[in-house]
Order: structure tokens, then C-alpha cells, then sequence
């Protein structure tokens, strides 16, 4: 396989590297704790390393050097190579790698089986996050533990296990999304489509103008990484930092991407817009829109796909979105509402005062251009997130397989301690 032949021939070296920039510069300081920060979510400490992307507050996702905006227009499979080694395939490379995900996209049966099992109000989620705990027996990674593989493998199986989740999550998703919502039965793959057209022909939705594929290729690539320190990448490395596989890690990060603040953000959007539209009858006037900011405010609620953690500025990938609508559904209501919602809530978070981010997130579009293609169900929204954000998750541990990066292992204090230690 051509991915982990290029990883084999770099990884030496890198791990030279880190190893002797950790001798040379092992003891100098690069961040500080506040009392503020201890309390805060850890916002802006600077405690980990990752090298698959970084996000500049002023520029938004760069991967491996890269801006977003750049690449946008890049298949996924282009993106994962990308993240793994820092550099996109060439043709032969893609092929190869496009090669293991057909090999590999066959879902056990007992998958089906499980989810057949589950409630029928199961959140999707919920499925898909049991879809892939299910299949951990499959792990290589575990098995090559279990036989006693040195520190140095740890890598290899880490990348067959990512291949191997990789390849099936599209076929889960696609058919979870069938089975959940009464679509009829599963669509089987196309081995000759790549992963993005593939994910958009077992869906089966309606696309008379054949453009769903290319929503699902920009919206897998815009959503496959954010750095480290985001809940589900940072849920998924810590627990793969016990060495527990890929199948227990990010399943883990996965969990923490259900969350509202975090990935399921895409499914409050659009209800909110929708609401809008309900709410006024159709796409509301500056004025109305205004007003249902701020009574969605003044309520104690945040505004959904607005405001971030680490971003100062509409987020590119926001901005590859709309740019997708403008060109295919320009007269389309709810994503007018979108456009309109864009001239209007940045002034009013803005004058609110407390977000440090008013300006749209990557959630504050995505969900109208997947509701224009009828995919109404907005509690699937955050399984598409998944699907693209597993690229991210397994990547980044491949990496710090390969470089035998330790169990992660922060100090916490309790409060008192922490009064003591500032003489409160
Ligand atoms: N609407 C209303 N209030 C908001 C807001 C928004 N969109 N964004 C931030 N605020 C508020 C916070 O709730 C906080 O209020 P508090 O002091 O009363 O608790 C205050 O502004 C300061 O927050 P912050 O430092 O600017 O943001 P944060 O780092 O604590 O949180 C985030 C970041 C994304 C959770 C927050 O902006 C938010 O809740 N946004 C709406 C949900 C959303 O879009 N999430 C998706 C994020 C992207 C993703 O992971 N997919």
C-alpha cells in the first residue's frame, strides 16, 4: 500500500526529529495556566501537539500548511493521504488508496443486525457510535497487541484499523440513514465511485441535477479535521493514548460530537432557520430577523452555527459552503434565510457583547445545502460531520502512534488547592 509505504520512509526521521527537539528544547516554556483557564475548559492553554492541522484564530483550518480554502475542492481521500503524510497523492497514490477503501468497505452483518436491534428512536448517533464499537473485534491493532508487537509496529495496525473504519463508514451511515428513517433497504456500494460519490449514491436521495455528489466530496474534506484540542479529536486521542484501538478511540470522539456545543450544532442551525421561516412565513425581513435573534438570546439560548472556541472570523469552510449555494441553489428559501442570517446575527452577538466569535461557524450553512437535496432529517446532519471528522481522528492516531507519543495524563487540583496556591 503506497500510504504506508511513504509513511514507513518518513517516520524514522520524524521521530529523529521530535526526539531531538525534545533534548534541546525539552525544558522551555511554551504556555501558562490561569486560575481562569483551570476553570475555563482549558481555553487558549497550549498542552498538546498536533501536527495534521492548526487553526490561526485570524485564518481559519490549515491542514498540514494548507488553508481550507485552498483545497476545498480536493477529494477526501486526497485530504486523508494529505493528513497522514503531510502531502497530497499523486495519481498513482490516490488510486492505490482508493483502492483499499473499496477493498475494505464490506460491513459484517452483525453491524446490521445490532442497529436492527436498537430502538427505533435510537438518535443516529447513538447508532452509528455502536456501529463502530460493535466491529472492535475486528481490531488489528488489538490483536497485534496481544501477540506482543513492539512500540515501533504500533503505527501499522493503527493505519489498517483506520483504513479498515474508514472504508465501512460511509456504507454504516448511508445505510443507518435508510434503515432510521423508512428510506427501504440498503443501497449496496459502487466500487468504481470515490468515497464522496459513493456516501451520495447509498443515500438514494432524489438529485435530479447530479450535484449531490459533489456537496458530499466539499462537505467530507471541509469537515475532516480541526486540530487537536476540539472535544471529539481530543476525546478520541486521549482515549488511543491508553492504547485502546481505533475502533474504542473514536467511537469515543464520535460520542463527544453529539454534543450540542459541538457537532450536532448543524442539526440546531437549520432548526433555528427553519423556525424563522415558519415563524414569518417565509423568508423574514431584516427586522424580524433582528428581533428573533434577540429573543432566541434574551431566552438563554445561543444561536446556533455562531461564535467559536478558537476562530476570530467567518470560518472559511462557512465560506466554501455558501459559495457551493450561490452556485446551486441561489433561489432556494432556506438558504436565503442562511444568507440573510449571515448580514444580521454577527451585528447582534456583536452588540450583545459576550460571544468572542459573532461570525458563522462551519455548522451555520451546511444543514439548508443538505436540506435542499431533501435530506430533512436534521438528527443525521452530525453523522455526516462523523463520517468526514473520522479521517481527522484516525489520522491523528496513526501519528502519534508512529511517533509513541505517551498516555495522556493532565494534573487536576482541587479547588482549594488551587486557592492556596493564589493565596485567595
Ligand atoms: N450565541 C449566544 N451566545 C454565545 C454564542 C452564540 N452563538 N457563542 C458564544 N456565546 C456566549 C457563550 O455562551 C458564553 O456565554 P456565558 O459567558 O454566559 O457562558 C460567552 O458568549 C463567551 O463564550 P465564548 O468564549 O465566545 O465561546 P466558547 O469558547 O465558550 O464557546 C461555542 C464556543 C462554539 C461553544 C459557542 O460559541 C457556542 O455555543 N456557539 C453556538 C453553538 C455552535 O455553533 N457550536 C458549533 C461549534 C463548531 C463545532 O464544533 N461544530
Amino acid at each position: 500500500m503506497l500510504l504506508k509505504d511513504k509513511l514507513a520512509a518518513q517516520i524514522p526521521g520524524l521521530r529523529e526529529d521530535i526526539s531531538n527537539f525534545i533534548k534541546a528544547h525539552g525544558d522551555k516554556e511554551i504556555s501558562k495556566v490561569t486560575v481562569a483557564q483551570a476553570y475555563g475548559g482549558m481555553r487558549g492553554v497550549k498542552g498538546m501537539v498536533c501536527d495534521t492541522s492548526e487553526v490561526p484564530p485570524d485564518k481559519g483550518l490549515i491542514i498540514r500548511e494548507l488553508p481550507i480554502g485552498d483545497i476545498a475542492e480536493k477529494l477526501p481521500e486526497e485530504i486523508f493521504f494529505l493528513l497522514c503524510t503531510g502531502e497530497l497523492p499523486n495519481k498513482a497514490e490516490l488510486a492505490d488508496l482508493q483502492k483499499e477503501f473499496a477493498a475494505r468497505c464490506e460491513v459484517p452483518a452483525y453491524v446490521w443486525k445490532v442497529l436492527e436491534a436498537m430502538p427505533k428512536d435510537s438518535h443516529p448517533m447513538a447508532m452509528l457510535d455502536t456501529a463502530i464499537l460493535v466491529m472492535e473485534k475486528e481490531s488489528k491493532f488489538r490483536a497485534g497487541y496481544d501477540k506482543g508487537m513492539k512500540k515501533t509496529e504500533y503505527w501499522e495496525p493503527m493505519l489498517e484499523d483506520s483504513l479498515d473504519i474508514l472504508a465501512k463508514l460511509p456504507n454504516i451511515a448511508a445505510g443507518m440513514y435508510r434503515m432510521r428513517f423508512n428510506k427501504g433497504p440498503r443501497i449496496a456500494p459502487k466500487k468504481d465511485l470515490d468515497w464522496g460519490a459513493n456516501y451520495a449514491h447509498m443515500l438514494g436521495l432524489a438529485d435530479p441535477k447530479g450535484t449531490l455528489a459533489d456537496l458530499m466530496r466539499l462537505y467530507l474534506t471541509l469537515h475532516s479535521d480541526h486540530e487537536g484540542g476540539n472535544v471529539s479529536a481530543h476525546a478520541c486521542h486521549c482515549v488511543a493514548s491508553a492504547l485502546s484501538d481505533a475502533y474504542y478511540a473514536v467511537s469515543a470522539g464520535l460520542n463527544g460530537l453529539a454534543g450540542p456545543l459541538h457537532g450536532l450544532a448543524n442539526q440546531e442551525c437549520l432548526a433555528w432557520v427553519l423556525e424563522t421561516h415558519k415563524k414569518f412565513g417565509g423568508v423574514p425581513s431584516d427586522e424580524d430577523l433582528r428581533k428573533f435573534a434577540w429573543d432566541t438570546l434574551k431566552s438563554g439560548k445561543v444561536i446556533p452555527g455562531y461564535g467559536h472556541a478558537v476562530l476570530r472570523i467567518t470560518d472559511p469552510r462557512f465560506t466554501a459552503f455558501l459559495a457551493f449555494g450561490k452556485k446551486h441553489m441561489s433561489d432556494d428559501p432556506i438558504f436565503t434565510i442562511v444568507r440573510k442570517v449571515f448580514e444580521i446575527v454577527p451585528g447582534v452577538l456583536t452588540e450583545q457583547g459576550k460571544a468572542k466569535d459573532p461570525w458563522p461557524n462551519v455548522d451555520a450553512g451546511s444543514g439548508a445545502l443538505l436540506y435542499h437535496y431533501g435530506m430533512t432529517e436534521f438528527p443525521y446532519y452530525t453523522v455526516l460531520f462523523s463520517v468526514s471528522r473520522a479521517m481527522g481522528m484516525c489520522s491523528q492516531m496513526v501519528v502519534s502512534r508512529a511517533m509513541g507519543y505517551p498516555i495522556e495524563r493532565p494534573k487536576s487540583l482541587p479547588t482549594k488547592v488551587i486557592k492556596k496556591m493564589v493565596g485567595a
